[in-house]
């Protein structure tokens, strides 16, 4: 299966000091001694610091450090915990240590897990938030731990019993069990603002930080499906899923994906425009640095070691295309989000052949 050039109407950038935080990532980890020696060296190699410097180009460095060690840190948890150890097919067992983890983000201070890797540096990483962050968010970064906590375990369910879910029910955990929620309080602590609560959890703000969730993540299925149908392991990525469910061969079922995730950037970009023309200052803020987001995730997805896998190539293309595969302004037929298309109304009088500059990158 080979992976094409895909959509990609944001710009790229990257922090200038990528390199030196790719290096101290790797260096806390191997501190706190996260995972086995094999996963850290291996994790060493996959540019983690790099992908954090593309999400915060312009951010506060020890914040894109911060962000960086907990990027290494949740694919401890997701690799480590959930798909390469046993508690990824005991989802009672992973609830019961999701939740001691939960503790430590709340209460770092408390006596427990002392002597646990995860644990001591999810301390480390407590403290740190509670420095840059604001009180705001740092409880709403505990809330989304527990979200994206809350997914992997049923995506663990899913695992015991060997199942595929619906297209429905795979997007709706898919949402949450790429950590993709957890990334985004960071976005404001990297610039140093804050999103109030009541426009953060607005139905447009929302939906704005959920499309994002889908594209990085459909591009990380998209990028990632080599790694992971080749890994032996029982895996769980929207090209299996979309092959279950309308019984499509892994080709059409990457084409079928391609075009959801491009007709999903295509309502991003017009609702960004509007909230940049509606929003509050910190809004705009907000949704600039999500497309920076979903950008960061398809320059290092085409270049980390962890997807190219260059001792059994992975066939992606390194390239990005200038048009989307699918422009219809018509919902996604995924009940769960086709709400999302109901913020946008002028949408489809809006057809996108506009040049890309226009649509106020
Ligand atoms: C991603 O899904 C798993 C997350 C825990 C990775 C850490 C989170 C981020 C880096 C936020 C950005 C999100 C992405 C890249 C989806 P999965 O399919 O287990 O990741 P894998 O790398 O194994 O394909
Ligand atoms: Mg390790
Ligand atoms: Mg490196
Ligand atoms: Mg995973
Ligand atoms: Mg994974
Ligand atoms: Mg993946």
């Amino acid at each position: 299966m080979a992976v094409p050039p895909i959509y990609a109407p944001i710009p790229p950038a990257v922090h200038p000091n990528h390199a030196a935080i790719d290096a101290r990532t790797a260096a806390w980890a191997e501190a706190y001694d996260i995972g086995s020696p094999e996963w850290r060296s291996r994790l060493a190699t996959q540019d983690i610091g790099v992908f954090a410097a593309r999400i915060l180009p312009e951010g506060r460095e020890e914040v894109v450090s911060l962000l960086s060690d907990f990027v290494i840190w949740l694919f401890g948890v997701d690799d480590g915990y959930c798909e390469e150890g046993s508690l990824g097919v005991r989802p009672g067992e992973l609830a019961a240590a999701l939740h001691r983890l939960l503790r430590i983000a709340q209460n770092p201070e408390a006596p427990m897990l002392t002597d646990d890797p995860l644990a001591e540096s999810l301390r480390d990483l407590t403290l740190r938030v509670a420095r840059w962050g604001t009180a705001l968010q740092a409880g709403r970064w505990v809330d989304t731990l527990r979200e994206y906590f809350f997914a992997v375990v049923w995506e663990a369910e899913h695992r015991a019993a060997g199942r595929i879910p619906d297209l429905n029910d795979y997007t709706l955990m898919r949402l949450y069990d790429g950590a993709t929620s957890v990334v985004q309080p960071f976005l404001e602590m990297g610039y140093g603002f804050e999103l109030q609560p009541h426009e953060r959890d607005s139905k447009a703000v929302r939906a704005a930080a959920e499309m994002t969730s889908f594209i990085t993540t459909w591009d990380n299925d998209i990028y990632s499906h080599h790694k992971e149908s080749r890994g032996g392991n029982y895996y769980l990525n929207v090209i299996r899923v979309l092959q279950h469910e309308y019984g499509l061969s892994p080709d059409r079922a990457l084409t079928r994906a391609i075009a959801q995730r491009d007709r999903v950037m295509c309502l991003f970009l017009s609702l960004r425009a509007k909230l940049e023309d509606e929003g509050s200052p910190q809004a705009r803020q907000y949704v600039g640095a999500l497309s920076s987001f979903i950008r960061a995730t398809q320059d290092w997805s085409v270049s980390s070691l962890r997807y190219t896998t260059p001792d059994d190539p992975a066939a992606l293309s390194p390239s990005f295309s200038e048009a989307p595969t699918d422009d219809s302004t018509d919902p996604l037929d995924i009940p769960s989000v086709s709400w999302w298309w109901d913020l946008v109304p002028g949408s489809r009088t809006e057809p996108l052949d506009r040049p890309l500059a226009a649509l106020g990158t």
